[in-house]
C-alpha cells in the first residue's frame, strides 16, 4: 500500500492524509479566480492601422500593491536614437543609459515625473537614474536635438508597449476589475493615459483600443 505523505502509522493518520490531499488538490486545481492569464490589447490609430509604441497598462489597488521595481533596466543610445524609445517601469526602478555610439550624448529630462541630467558621456554612466514616481519623463539629448525618448512610470506590474503589430501582450494578469490605461507619445504633450473600466475574466481577455493619431505622427 502506498502512503504518500505520512509513513508512521498513527491514529490521526487518515485525517492528516485527507488534509494533505485536499491541499494538494487546491494547489493543482486552484480557484480559477486566482489564476493569471494573458491579456492582449490591439492598439489602432485613427486610420485603423496598428499603432506601435502604444503603452498599455492595467491599474487596480491590487495591481498597485503588486508593483515591484524590476532589476537592471536599460535605455540605450544606438545610432543617435533611444532604444527602446518608449520604456515602461514601475516606481523604484533604476534605469541605465548606456551609450553605444562613438559620439558622446548628454541625456536629460525636465519632466516633473523625473528631472535629471547625465552630462556629456561615452559608455555607461556609473550611476543609474532612479524613477521614483508615476508619470511620463520625456528625454532628450543636449547634443542631438532630434533624439527623443520616453520613460513611462506606472504603478502596476501589468504593462506592455505595443510592437510593430500593434498587439500589446500582458502575459500574466490575475482576473479582476481594472482600469485599462492607454497612452502614446504622439498624443499632445501632457495628455494623460485614457482610462476605461476593464474586467479581466478567468482565462484572460482580448480587446482593441483606438487612439486619435496615426503611426506616422512621430
Ligand atoms: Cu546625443
Amino acid at each position: 500500500m502506498v502512503r504518500p505523505f505520512l509513513l508512521p502509522l498513527h491514529p490521526l493518520l487518515p485525517v492528516c492524509r485527507g488534509i494533505a490531499w485536499a491541499l494538494l488538490a487546491l494547489a493543482l486545481l486552484g480557484p480559477a479566480a486566482l489564476r493569471a492569464a494573458p491579456v492582449e490589447v490591439m492598439a489602432l490609430g485613427s486610420d485603423g492601422k496598428p499603432l506601435p509604441e502604444t503603452v498599455i497598462f492595467l491599474e487596480s489597488s491590487e495591481a498597485k500593491a503588486a508593483a515591484k521595481p524590476t532589476g537592471a533596466t536599460e535605455m540605450q543610445q544606438i545610432e543617435r536614437r533611444f532604444v527602446p524609445r518608449v520604456l515602461v517601469v514601475v516606481p523604484g526602478t533604476e534605469v541605465r543609459f548606456p551609450n553605444r555610439d562613438r559620439v558622446r550624448h548628454h541625456v536629460y529630462s525636465l519632466s516633473p515625473a523625473k528631472t535629471f541630467e547625465l552630462k556629456l558621456y561615452a559608455g555607461t554612466p556609473a550611476n543609474p537614474v532612479l524613477f521614483d514616481k508615476p508619470g511620463v519623463a520625456v528625454l532628450g539629448c543636449n547634443i542631438h536635438d532630434n533624439m527623443v525618448g520616453w520613460v513611462v512610470v506606472v504603478e502596476t506590474p501589468y504593462h506592455a508597449v505595443a510592437p510593430a503589430t500593434g498587439v500589446a501582450k500582458l502575459p500574466d494578469v490575475p482576473p479582476g476589475r481594472y482600469r485599462l490605461r492607454v497612452w502614446h507619445a504622439g498624443l499632445p504633450p501632457g495628455t494623460p493615459a485614457t482610462d476605461t473600466p476593464f474586467e479581466v475574466p478567468a482565462g484572460g481577455a482580448r480587446t482593441q483600443v483606438k487612439l486619435p493619431l496615426t503611426a506616422s505622427a512621430l
